[in-house]
């Protein structure tokens, strides 16, 4: 009888230990969405701080009138449609190679989008989270065509390159030149246009950086049809958007923007349907679109967050179409087509 009474009493403890343990992890998970400081700040601030590169066609570009554009530039624009409801609702800071990182562990900028490139250094060492990948890139050389020159292979000791300080560039290009036995002579800036400038004055033999910065660049030329791009690729550059380290629920919200981007594509959801997918039949769809799940909560954001992100900003393929395909800058997705259709663009699902 006493055995009995004892084992009711250890059953009771157990079933309310239990409750309490699973009252605390609900309370924690809804709590940590409501702690982002970095989301409370910015919905009182009213706008996204984001920081873009000084001026790279495609990607982040302001136009005459002075408006942001590009895709690096709509990984902010889809932030501000969740956080804030108004993808219009962002403060783009235009920043060198060599300012980017530090403007955003010293909290000047919350979101650094500028096509930077993941790397291990980077992401490990100074503060900094990578939430993902927008571009899928790698490192290639331009050239005079007058130079004769078609590869990377007739590359000889003397060969000046002019490129950015503070880039991966700088040191795949060190370590591209010495592991052939060419000794080359750096020719670096901080701005890029003064590396623009400097090559198309003929300072150096070949400019070097990301190949869809070549692309890009290539437009600011004097005669862009004087110049070739070569076909050798000597790196790879993931460029993605980048957190502060600290917040992992703005993390969250950063790389699910960018995911909800991606994935929309994935399901045809497009800025002119959206509205329409709700009513759709495939529940991976209904949950992009908010008609089904609840996974804004998580965030701290309502239903809607991802609907606003695809009417306001667009499915990626859209954003590439728009900025980087229509403007004749790489008119082939390469490698940033869907996983789908050949390409390399997988995002986990949305649910
Ligand atoms: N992806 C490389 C290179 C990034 C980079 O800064 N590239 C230059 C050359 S394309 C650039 O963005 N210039 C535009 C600017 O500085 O505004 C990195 O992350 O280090």
């Amino acid at each position: 009888m006493k055995g009995k009474i004892m084992l009711k009493t250890l059953k009771t403890l157990v079933y309310m230990l239990t409750s309490i343990a699973l009252l605390v992890s609900f309370e924690t998970g809804a709590m940590a969405a409501k702690k982002s400081k970095t989301l409370k700040k910015t919905q009182k601030m009213g706008y996204v701080r984001c920081g873009v590169s000084q001026g790279l066609p495609g990607f982040s570009n302001a136009d005459a009138a002075g408006n942001w554009k590009g895709v690096d530039v709509d990984v902010c624009r889809a932030v501000a449609a969740a956080t804030l409801g108004d993808s219009g609702k962002v403060k783009f800071y235009p920043l060198s190679a060599k300012e980017r990182f530090t403007a955003l562990t010293s909290g000047e900028i919350d979101v650094l989008s500028r096509n930077t490139t993941w790397t291990l250094s980077r992401d490990a060492d100074i503060g900094l989270t990578f939430v993902g990948v927008n571009f899928y890139d790698g490192q290639g050389f331009m050239v005079r065509k007058s130079s004769g020159i078609t590869s990377t292979s007739q590359f000889k000791s003397g060969i000046s390159a002019c490129t950015n300080i503070g880039t991966t560039t700088e040191l795949n290009m060190r370590d591209f030149f010495n592991s052939k036995g060419i000794k080359y002579e750096p020719v670096a800036f901080e701005k890029a246009d003064e590396v623009v400038a400097a090559y198309d004055a003929g300072r150096c033999d070949t400019y070097t950086t990301d190949k869809s910065g070549l692309a890009a660049q290539r437009t600011k030329l004097s005669k862009p049809g004087d110049h070739i791009v070569l076909p050798e690729t000597i790196s790879k550059e993931p460029l993605g958007p980048v957190v502060r380290q600290g917040d992992p629920v703005w993390e969250d919200i950063v790389r699910w923007s960018l995911n909800v981007m991606i994935e929309a594509e994935e399901y045809g959801i497009t800025s002119a349907n959206a509205d329409s997918m709700k009513s759709s039949e495939n529940p991976a769809i209904k949950r992009l679109v908010g008609a089904e799940g609840e996974l804004g909560a998580a965030f701290g954001l309502d239903n809607d967050w991802s609907l606003r992100i695809i009417k306001q900003v667009g499915n990626y393929g859209e954003s590439y179409k728009r900025n980087i395909a229509d403007t004749g800058i790489l008119p082939d997705r390469g490698p940033n087509q869907l996983w789908t259709k050949g390409g390399i663009l997988y995002v986990p699902p949305a649910r």
